[in-house]
């Protein structure tokens, strides 16, 4: 056999045997050959997070009935566990009767479960809150909180022994309101939610 057909018989072994060695996308293969792809299974009820987050009324005939909610995980007690902040939204009915419904802070017990430490921790305030931010914004080692909210936003500064304090005012970031003039609730289609957002939060130059 010529040399040049050997060379090429080499090649296409090593090209071969290589394909072999390479991983396999979808995962990683089980004895019998079957790919095997990443599951989740649903730990919520297990780990004590199971918590009711409420977005605007049944019927969402108002821009608000669809914009709340959100997590930021976050270690705010430096113990190596990220904690969980959940942000809730609330509805008129709700307010009407007057049980609007809180934020939580869930503390990472270490063990795959939470405590929710949410009172302890005076995070509680009720609003329309549409999501939250984490920094250490006065550098003192401890992960502060800000809530933005259908309304004054909110800074809480993390106290470091597991409370929190709303230091907005002192901190002049409340920002531009999203509340409507004189309270009244103006009535938008869902399909108009980008030009209403726009509409509400630029602020006026
Ligand atoms: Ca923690
Ligand atoms: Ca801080």
């Amino acid at each position: 056999m010529a040399r040049s057909t050997l060379k090429v018989l080499g090649f296409l072994a090593l090209f071969f045997l290589a394909l072999l060695l390479l991983p396999r996308h979808g995962g990683p293969t089980s004895g019998n050959g079957e790919t095997q792809f990443t599951a989740f299974t649903d730990i919520t009820q297990k780990a004590g997070l199971a918590r009711k987050i409420t977005i605007g009324d049944a019927v969402s005939d108002y821009l608000i009935d669809v914009k709340a909610g959100g997590a930021c995980f976050f270690d705010y007690d430096n113990d190596g566990f990220q904690d969980i902040f959940l942000v809730n939204g609330s509805s008129r009915k709700d307010e009407r009767e007057g049980h609007p419904p809180h934020d939580y802070l869930f503390h990472n017990n270490g063990d795959e479960t939470f405590t929710d430490v949410t009172a302890k921790a005076h995070l509680g305030a009720s609003g329309w809150h549409t999501g939250c931010a984490v920094g250490d914004y006065d550098n003192d080692g401890y992960l502060d909180l800000y809530v933005t909210n259908y309304g004054p936003n909110i800074l809480y500064r993390n106290n470091g022994d597991g409370t929190f304090t709303d230091v907005t005012a002192k901190a002049g970031v409340a920002g531009p309101t999203l509340t409507p003039p004189n309270g009244v609730w103006e009535r938008r289609s869902v399909t108009s939610i980008t030009t209403a957002i726009l509409t509400c939060t630029l602020p006026a130059l």
